[in-house]
């Protein structure tokens, strides 16, 4: 069992986990009124395995996640009204409203985002992890995914070059034993994913990722071994989403017990009965913690229905690649010089005529006449 901390740490550590958890219920419950667009997927559940994390990380270090990740902004540090206005697509959110649910992002606090491809984040943790190491800082990459990003050849090829050219990475895999509504037996061959990538030199360990003081524990392990002997490490924490995959999901490849034996092991009421019987807190105190954690969410909701949604002027500021791409467009049909629209000052202007002239499939003629369509 793993040492309680001080009183203040456990204040700090049940205190981000009830954030987050009553962020997300409110989080689900803004869904249900169409207060955001896209996806919404929630942690509740995975609370221990994301605060026990970020709680041993150091400021400077980098994290980088999934869509499932408002949480982990939190954790970080990212204030809970920013990641709402994100999730509202308000320009106080934390990526001006444009990214949404799946695209938090907060450089300043090293929390490299929030993606939509699965096993997309992989390859560019070896990347964030390469950077410290060609800078010569000790800063470690946190990279965290779900069981069913194991399965991405993203997933192989990461592995590889990290061990190769001896990254400083934690390898961290919040195994919820789902990837959508199939389960870990179903859709990987082994199913003991701290083994996955030893074929590659990374070994692993498995952790209880409800337990947030083992987590605390054996992350803080892991990320000495990276930062220490600049190296990668694998983690597999065992946790579970009592929520569907995402905001649509009807939930049939699971029953309710399986559910309700997993809260039985809630991460929350969990560490609040340690924390109790350790004498770190009373029952005062945990109520404090709880209606704290409500104000804010509260306050929340309040700024972020607030906050303007940005204005159509806007709408093609911080694209990188416009022009040709506004409208129809496929790769082989491109001609390798410059295009129109993609570079110079006008990029914008241009991309917004071509949008507005509307982006309908050209006819085949059309087509055919286009420069640099090959016939
Ligand atoms: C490359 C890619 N393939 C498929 C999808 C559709 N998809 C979204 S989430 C998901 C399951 C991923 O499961 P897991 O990695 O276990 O993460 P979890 O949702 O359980 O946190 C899939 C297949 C996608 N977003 N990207
Ligand atoms: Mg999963």
């Amino acid at each position: 069992m793993a040492e309680l901390p001080d009183q203040d740490e456990c204040v700090e550590l049940l205190s981000r986990m009830c954030l987050i958890r009553r962020f997300e219920e409110e989080a689900g419950r803004q869904y249900q009124r169409a207060k955001a667009g896209g996806f919404l997927h929630l942690a509740i559940g995975e609370e221990a395995t994301i605060v026990g994390t970020t709680s041993v990380m150091r400021d400077d270090d980098y994290l980088i996640g999934t869509y499932r990740t408002h949480g982990h902004a939190i954790a970080r540090g990212t204030p809970a009204k920013s990641v709402m206005a994100e999730i509202f697509g308000r320009v106080d959110g934390t990526s001006g409203g444009r990214g949404g649910s799946m695209h938090i992002f907060d450089a300043e606090r090293r929390f490299m985002g929030g993606y939509g491809i699965v096993g997309g984040n992989l390859p560019l943790a070896a990347g964030l992890a390469l950077a410290s190491q060609y800078r010569e800082e000790d800063t470690v990459t946190v990279c965290m995914f779900g069981d069913g990003a194991s399965n991405t050849g993203n997933f192989g090829e990461t592995m590889n070059l990290a061990a190769l050219w001896d990254l400083p990475i934690v390898f961290l895999v919040e195994n919820n034993l789902y990837g959508m509504g199939t389960s870990i037996d179903r859709h990987s061959a082994v199913t003991d994913l701290s083994k996955k990538a030893e074929g590659y030199g990374i070994g692993g360990e498995r952790i209880d990722g409800m337990d947030v003081l083992a987590v605390r524990e054996r992350v803080s392990a892991n990320l000495e071994i990276s930062r220490e002997e600049g190296r990668p490490t694998l983690v597999e924490a065992f946790t579970y989403r009592y929520r569907g995959h995402s905001a649509a999901d009807p939930e049939i490849y699971r029953d309710k017990e399986e559910v309700a034996e997993w809260q039985e092991k809630d991460p929350i009421e969990a560490f609040i009965r340690v924390c109790i019987e350790g004498g770190r807190l009373k029952d005062e105190d945990v109520e404090e913690i709880r209606a704290e954690a409500d104000r804010t969410v509260l306050e929340a909701v309040e700024f972020a229905d607030a906050s303007p949604e940005p204005a159509l002027e806007t709408l093609y500021d911080g694209l990188y690649v416009v022009g040709e791409t506004m409208g129809w467009y496929a790769v082989d049909e491109r001609s390798p010089e410059p295009h129109r629209g993609e570079y110079g000052e006008d990029a914008p202007a241009i991309a917004k005529e071509l949008a507005e002239s509307g982006a309908e499939h050209p006819s085949d003629q059309e087509r055919q006449d286009r420069p640099g369509v090959r016939g």
